[in-house]
């Protein structure tokens, strides 16, 4: 396997090529324009900086292993347990997902069938009740499953599973949507309350952390995040989580990639720590699109009936590509990958701070940074279309207390993910940042029908765009995306 497995071996680009020059063949004589599309998402992913967070490029062995008939088949239920005939073969691969997986985190148990990061979390949620509320509430009644149950105690049941409290980091802070973000079903299921960061330095705040829970007393406490760009002690957060009695779950979707790679060890590795840890197969783990669901011997049969409690059928054939993934992560080369993934961070951070710009926290010690563009007089609305315009993919992220709310925003969130598995390095994520400044001063944010400053409309100094694409090009050529892929 190649030290990138997003890099095809050369003796193996022509066989890729091939691959896909027919499934493109197959594909335009039935809709040419979604071949035509397809070919054209690969052209523009290889001509952008692609620096979205929470994006990555897939091998062409996963991305392969997706276009199969596995998507064809039904398979509810367990290996080895099915609601359908003829599962053998999805039991194959699902047992290797979840068997790449454990080895690879060193987790007890692994259930591979989440569609995707919401629905692992929805899986952990519903794990949590059905262990701590439902499971101790039939052993009360003297039942063995919910149909056991009278009508007036399943009312009672329903009442208590709709009656429990979640406490977890608020978006604004980093945190993720199914956190207890009202507007998510997270933040409707529960009765949530969040956790912020310190307010001066925008770092967790362990102490203000444990006074909330014992005064909230959650059943579960959640930890992770989608836009705080430093390392969590989770060795702290289990023992906040046991000093109230609370379930404590972690959602790892970001940095998998720096646990799988052993960048995050110790009280930063949340496996060990976690009752229940789930992340996403498709960011900085570079899989497929999906979700996985890790577990403690104690959860692992309420995790295991995530199908059918919140889950429909899995998709086998991502479950396939999941299990080819999990075995790229299990190679050497992907801890060479996951630290540089994190240098790659600390460049770009650096880039910025010396030119200037403001980073929430002041830096990084992970795989992304959150620059706060107010300080170039831009919402992070008109700094991501700037960006956008000059050929930089990132996405517009609420800073902490934001002003202008989750919609406009002040801040962009960056991540090393993607260019990294593309090959990038110290030197070019200077350049990065040294170019995504330019971009920014070169940008003046623009005014409304009315004359007031708007926060969507921005103008941007002449030739900027094209200087930057140029540059970035210069960048993008020496690092080619599935080098030997060639498509006619
Ligand atoms: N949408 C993902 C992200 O960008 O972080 C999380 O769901």
């Amino acid at each position: 396997m190649s030290d990138n497995a997003a890099v095809p071996p050369a003796d193996s680009a022509a066989l890729v090529s091939s691959a896909y020059q027919q499934a493109l063949e197959v594909i335009a004589a039935v809709e040419p324009r979604v071949a035509d599309a397809t070919r054209q998402e690969l052209a523009d992913q290889r001509a952008s900086l692609k620096l979205i967070a929470s994006e990555n490029y897939a091998s062409p062995a996963v991305l392969l292993t997706m276009g199969t008939w596995f998507s064809d088949k039904y398979a509810e239920g367990t290996v080895g347990h099915r609601f359908y005939a003829g599962c053998q073969n999805v039991d194959t691969v699902e047992a290797l997902a979840a068997e790449h997986a454990r080895e690879l985190f060193g987790a007890p148990y692994a259930y591979a069938q989440p569609h995707s990061g919401i629905d692992a979390n929805l899986v952990a949620f519903w794990s949590i009740l059905a262990h701590r509320v439902e499971g101790p509430w039939l052993e009360k009644y003297g039942a063995k499953n919910v149909n056991d149950l009278s009508e007036a105690d399943w009312e009672a049941l329903r009442h208590e599973l709709g009656n429990q409290r979640l406490l977890g980091m608020s978006l604004d802070a980093g945190g993720h949507l199914t956190h207890g973000f009202r507007p998510n079903i997270s933040g409707k299921m529960f009765h949530q309350q969040q956790y912020g960061t310190d307010p001066e330095t925008g770092l967790l705040d362990y102490d203000a952390v444990r006074a909330k829970a014992k005064e909230f007393k959650p059943l579960v406490l959640v930890a992770g995040y989608s836009a705080y760009p430093r390392r969590v002690n989770f060795a702290k957060m289990r023992e906040i989580a046991d000093e109230v009695g609370a379930t404590l779950m972690v959602d790892m979707a970001h940095f998998a990639g720096l646990v799988a790679g052993k960048v995050f060890t110790g009280e930063e590795n949340p496996v060990p720590y976690a009752h229940i840890t789930t992340t996403t197969t498709h960011k900085s783990l570079r899989g497929p699109r999906g979700g996985l669901v890790l577990a403690q011997e104690e959860y692992a049969s309420s995790v295991d009936r995530g199908c059918p409690m919140v889950l429909g059928g899995p998709l086998s054939h991502v479950m396939a590509a999941k299990a080819v993934a999990l075995a790229e992560a299990r190679q050497p080369a992907f801890a060479d990958y996951a630290q540089r993934v994190a240098d790659n961070a600390q460049s770009l951070a650096d880039g910025f701070l010396k030119r200037g710009a403001r980073l929430v926290t002041g830096g990084t010690d992970n795989h992304l940074v959150l620059l706060d563009v107010s300080g170039f007089g831009l919402t992070g609305r008109q700094a991501e279309s700037a960006l956008l315009d000059a050929g930089v993919v990132t996405n517009r992220n609420s800073i902490p207390s934001d002003p202008n709310g989750a919609w406009y925003t002040s801040g962009i969130r960056l991540g090393t993910p993607a260019l990294t598995t593309r090959g990038f390095g110290h030197d070019e994520f200077d350049r990065v940042a040294e170019l995504i400044v330019e971009v920014l001063n070169g940008t003046e944010a623009g005014t409304t029908k009315a004359g007031t400053p708007s926060k969507a409309s921005y103008a941007m100094a002449d030739g900027i765009a094209d200087r930057t694409r140029a540059a970035s090009a210069e960048l993008l050529d020496k690092h080619p995306l599935y080098p030997g892929l060639e498509l006619v």
